[in-house]
């Protein structure tokens, strides 16, 4: 593992969908040491899977078989192979330089490093202020329904310990897949570190997000979620904000 400085193996794993654009950029940014980077294509029909490839020998591959981030995120899950698993965005919005204050809260003791933009040192150039009041209003609810201190729910810069997968027990298809993993951490009683993440600007292309209909699907999760838990006592998790310097 060259001159890695965690013993733990690092997957990183890739959502994208026409990012062929972006790539170039998001790759640069991933450190030496990472030892697996997983690129997870949702059929693209530019040359996202050409250019990963040409960036990165070695790049694992995996087309996705349904619809969506959450589907995506699931499949590229699975077949990660390293001890942690690390997942951020193909459009430039998620620095790879942030990987190893992530993989740090984890070697540090939590069982899910949360990247948040809205604890001191994160931030946001991509958010609008429609999703920043959204984001806000479903994260004070999700506080609320489940015994989280989380200050921010729906964003796509996360790590964990792959064998917590299981507890994770994910199951969605959508951008709702960021909420689903929050809740479960906490309901199944995991050690949470909020990680402080600055969230760039998408650097080429649109955002496949829709407000309404995606906001929508998050707040049915959240309720579904709460529905789920309520007849057997579980634990819930605290968030342990991270004071870590960045
Ligand atoms: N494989 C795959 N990736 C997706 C899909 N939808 C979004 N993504 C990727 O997920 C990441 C975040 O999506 P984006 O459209 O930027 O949403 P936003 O960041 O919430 O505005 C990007 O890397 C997208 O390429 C999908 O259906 N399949
Ligand atoms: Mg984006």
């Amino acid at each position: 593992m060259n001159s890695a400085p965690f013993a733990a193996s690092v997957s990183v794993v890739v959502p994208a969908m026409n990012e062929a654009a972006n790539l170039p950029h998001v790759f640069a940014t991933l450190p030496g040491w990472v030892d697996e980077v997983v690129l997870v294509d949702g059929n693209s029909t530019d040359d996202t899977v050409a250019v990963a490839k040409a960036l990165r020998p070695g790049l694992r591959v995996v087309t996705q078989t349904g619809r969506g981030k959450g589907n995506a995120l699931i499949e590229g899950f699975a077949a990660a192979t390293g001890d942690i698993i690390v997942m951020i965005d193909a459009d430039g919005s998620t620095d790879g330089r942030e990987i190893a204050a992530f993989v740090t809260a984890l070697t540090e003791g939590a069982d899910f490093a949360k990247g948040s933009r809205f604890v001191p040192g994160g931030g946001s150039d991509d958010i609008s202020p429609t999703r920043s009041l959204g984001n806000r209003v479903l994260t004070l609810i999700t506080n609320r329904l489940h015994g989280t201190r989380y200050t921010d729910l729906c964003y796509g810069y996360n790590a964990f310990w792959a064998h917590h997968l299981d507890a994770l027990a994910l199951d969605c298809d959508g951008f709702e897949i960021e909420t689903l993993m929050n809740v479960r951490a906490a309901r199944a009683g995991l050690v949470i570190s909020e990680v402080p993440s600055h969230e760039r600007s998408r650097i080429h292309g649109a955002s496949n997000l829709h407000a309404v209909r995606d906001g929508l699907r998050v707040l049915r999760t959240i309720l579904r979620e709460r529905r789920r838990a309520a007849s057997p006592q579980r634990e819930h998790a605290s968030v342990r904000p991270r004071a870590a310097s960045m």
